[in-house]
């Protein structure tokens, strides 16, 4: 049994296609609370944070989009989750744009740096999303957070990310679309970057089995980014970037239920569900699934019946 904080963070300021705000109210609807409390866990839904006032900045680079908002969603994001955390509580965010990773993982690295235990990165996205502020073509501060959490120069104007977390410690799957300046940068680092390519040939069970074990073996804490564009957009069309030959929705549920089985993962965020752009509330509902496996549910829970 875990408890749950359900932080929901109507953040659009990462990119420029509205919609991503409406995402918080798209997972309650959808009926996350329910899900999760029905698999016995204690729920309770702290609402939406809100940026706060928002602060003066500027930035070399006038791609930029944003900033002020973006740098208000990082603060306020960054104290709940820690807050969510110091309480005892497995923070789960509902976003929100991928640019609430931001604040989130740097909660996430607050609290774990004063409970004095490593913190690892699960980043589930077709996006590598390792540009800094100064890199960034389109502007989009939502291809920036994983830069930040392993503490790229470039984001001057961001509060000092609590305790960086090591290249060794950050596992990508499903990427897809990788901008230059992101490839050059991230054939610098150790960062784990399991591409399509990789899942094709191995699968995702020994790869994602290997990073779960450093995780154990380090007593670590680990935070799961889950972007809705690591899934194809066939089974998840609720998203502003599609990226074809993403992640199918039985390799989506063997993550989370590999996942769940580990029971390693500390936090959780929810991102880029743009519920403007879903088919009847599929993409929402699915989404909740996934939590739900996450969350110790199982597709096939049935006993073991022999058949003569
Ligand atoms: N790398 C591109 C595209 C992108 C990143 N994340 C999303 N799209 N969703 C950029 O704009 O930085
Ligand atoms: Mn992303
Ligand atoms: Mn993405």
């Amino acid at each position: 049994m875990n408890r749950i904080s359900l932080i929901g963070a109507p953040v659009d300021s990462g990119q420029r296609r509205r919609g991503c705000l409406m995402g918080p109210i798209a997972y309650r609807v959808a009926g996350i609370e329910r899900e999760l409390a029905e698999l016995g866990h204690e729920v309770t839904d702290l609402g939406d944070v809100a940026p706060g006032e928002l602060p003066q900045a500027e930035c070399p680079n006038p791609a930029v989009d944003q900033l002020p908002e973006t740098l208000g969603w990082t603060r306020a994001l960054r104290a709940r989750v820690a807050d969510a955390l110091d309480g005892g509580t497995m923070p789960v965010v509902m976003g929100g744009d991928h640019s609430l990773a931001l604040g989130s993982v740097a909660g996430a690295a607050q609290h774990a740096a004063q409970a004095g235990r490593p913190l690892f990165l699960l980043w589930l996205d077709a996006h590598s999303d390792y540009h800094t502020p100064l890199t960034t073509v389109s502007g989009n501060l939502h291809g920036t957070p994983v830069a930040y959490i392993a503490g790229r120069e470039g984001f001057d104007a961001f509060p000092a990310f609590p305790a960086p977390i090591p290249a060794e410690n950050i596992c990508m799957f499903g990427i897809r679309s990788v901008d230059a300046a992101e490839h050059a940068a991230l054939r610098e680092t150790k960062i784990t970057v399991n591409d399509m390519r990789v899942l094709d040939e191995r699968g995702i069970v020994a790869p994602l089995r290997e990073f779960l074990d450093r995780v154990r073996a380090a007593n670590g804490m680990l935070h799961v980014s889950l972007d809705v564009d690591f899934l194809d957009p066939s089974i998840a069309p609720a998203v502003g970037t599609t990226v074809p030959g993403g992640a199918t929705f039985r390799e989506a549920h063997l993550v989370c239920e590999l996942l769940h089985e580990s029971g390693l993962m500390t936090s959780l965020d929810l991102v880029e569900l743009n519920p403007f752009m879903d088919e009847r509330g599929r993409t929402a509902r699915l989404m909740v699934d996934l939590a739900g496996s996450l969350f110790g549910k199982k597709v096939f829970d049935l006993p073991t019946r022999s058949f003569l």
